[in-house]
């Protein structure tokens, strides 16, 4: 008797653990990411995606490598007096219990300097790392997504 309560005690102790594990790995979940589609010779390709945060602390994404290309800048794309422009920014911010839309035309992450332009469907390994000390490594595929044209012309 005396040993299966020991071994439902180590049970219970175990899944607690995996719960609290479970927690930790779930704080920040990255949802549809997407490196839109660009011409052979293009110098940079948008990276978007749903950030969730789900913790109760404001968070921060501070830096993103990318393999392929020689670096990765955030981004901001702002309307300034009816022209659109690029800002780069030091951070991200994800709000405690709150989302960050990545998305054309908003906030996106620059992929600077790609050694060979990829294809659709071709994956990219990413690694984005917030100021709380997570990290996240991601891998990202080439698509068409949601394009947003405006005049005929692409907005980053
Ligand atoms: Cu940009």
């Amino acid at each position: 008797m005396k040993r299966i309560l020991i071994s439902v005690v180590l049970i219970f102790q175990i899944s607690l653990v995996h719960a609290m594990d479970h927690q930790k790995l779930s704080a920040i979940v990255i949802h549809d990411p997407w490196i839109r589609t660009a011409p052979p010779n293009a110098p940079m390709l948008g990276l978007f995606m749903k950030i969730r945060n789900n913790t109760n602390q404001d968070i921060r994404l501070v830096s993103v490598q990318a393999t392929g290309y020689v670096r990765a800048e955030l981004h901001r794309t702002i309307n300034h007096n009816g022209i659109m422009k690029m800002q780069k920014q030091s951070f991200m911010p994800i709000s405690a219990q709150g989302d960050l839309d990545l998305k054309p035309g908003s906030w996106h992450i620059m992929l600077i300097g790609p050694e060979i332009v990829p294809k659709e469907g071709d994956t990219s390994m990413i690694y984005l790392e917030f100021n709380n000390g997570t990290t996240q490594t991601i891998h990202v595929q080439v698509g068409k997504g949601k394009i947003m044209m405006k005049h005929n012309h692409y907005t980053y």
